[in-house]
């Protein structure tokens, strides 16, 4: 299959420029919230609306594509042939609803397993992280300079919070090593700042749709994207990443302890 890289570029960022428009909005009105596999796991009917309009759009432009969505509104996809989008329509539900802030839209973009093209807007900041390995990467219209390859000792490091506070995999032995912790709760608001050089890594248990859109654009940006047990990512489950400047990820693998 051909694909224009440029064309689905263009595309998710008018894409994501409307889904921005409209969040800002949704994020000031009352929001009918549940939970799904506990308190702490939310889904909003704006994440369900997001999500049909997201998936509608694609499938408009691009009919013989597959979608992997969080909110099940995509397909079934059992293998990664052809072209493939994975779709959050909101990262951050729980920032979405406390805050209305520091939340994103995210959309990667893979074809016949090679990622392709990803997009995130954070949607407050109104500002949309974009591109890949062949078009180069973008902040809105302007290009991004590759973040300088840190070593841990030299910059900040984000940990999802259940992870940090347990202890999970000796991460705390790798937090002591960073100049300091932060805590975002959105991987989309995260990737952009690990984009931008204002972090170094970034650890946590990813879905697909947490991972894909960050992962074209880290990769892109000469980052590394590992599962902690170093096995090749595998973009059809769920799994604990470290994603971060080469040297960080390094530094990280050699510290934490999987068994
Ligand atoms: P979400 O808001 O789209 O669910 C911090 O909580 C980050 O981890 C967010 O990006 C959030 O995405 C994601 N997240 C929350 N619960 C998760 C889970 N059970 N598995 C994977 N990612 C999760
Ligand atoms: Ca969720
Ligand atoms: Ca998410
Ligand atoms: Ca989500």
């Amino acid at each position: 299959m051909t694909v224009d890289s440029k064309e689905i570029d263009k595309f998710l960022v008018e894409l994501l420029q409307n889904v921005g428009k409209s969040l800002r909005d949704d994020a000031l009105k009352k929001k009918s919230v549940d939970t799904k596999k506990n308190r702490n796991d939310l889904v909003t009917n704006f994440d369900k609306k997001t999500e049909r309009y997201i998936n509608s759009e694609i499938k408009r432009v691009f009919p013989e594509a597959t979608i992997v969505s969080e909110e099940g509104y995509g397909d079934l996809v059992t293998d990664m042939s052809g072209l493939v989008f994975f779709v959050d329509p909101i990262d951050g539900t729980m920032n979405f609803v406390k805050r209305g802030d520091d939340f994103a839209s995210m959309i990667g973009v893979y074809i016949d397993g090679k990622p392709l093209i990803g997009a995130i807007i954070d949607v407050m900041g109104n500002n949309i992280y974009h591109g890949g390995k062949e078009i180069g990467l973008f902040i809105n219209d302007e290009r991004i300079d590759v973040p300088r390859n840190l070593p841990l000792v030299e910059g900040l490091v984000d940990v999802s919070a259940p992870m940090a506070l347990a202890n999970k995999f000796n991460v705390q032995e790798v937090i002591k090593k960073s100049s300091g912790f932060r805590v975002y709760g959105s991987a989309g608001i995260i990737f952009g700042h690990l984009l931008t050089g204002k972090e170094v890594m970034y650890m946590s248990y990813l879905a697909p749709w947490d991972l894909a859109a960050g992962r074209v654009l880290c990769e892109a940006a000469g980052m590394s994207v590992v599962s902690i047990d170093d096995a090749p990512i595998n973009m059809l489950k769920s799994q604990v990443v470290i994603v971060g400047t080469q040297k960080v990820v390094s530094e990280a693998l050699t510290t934490v302890k999987t068994r």
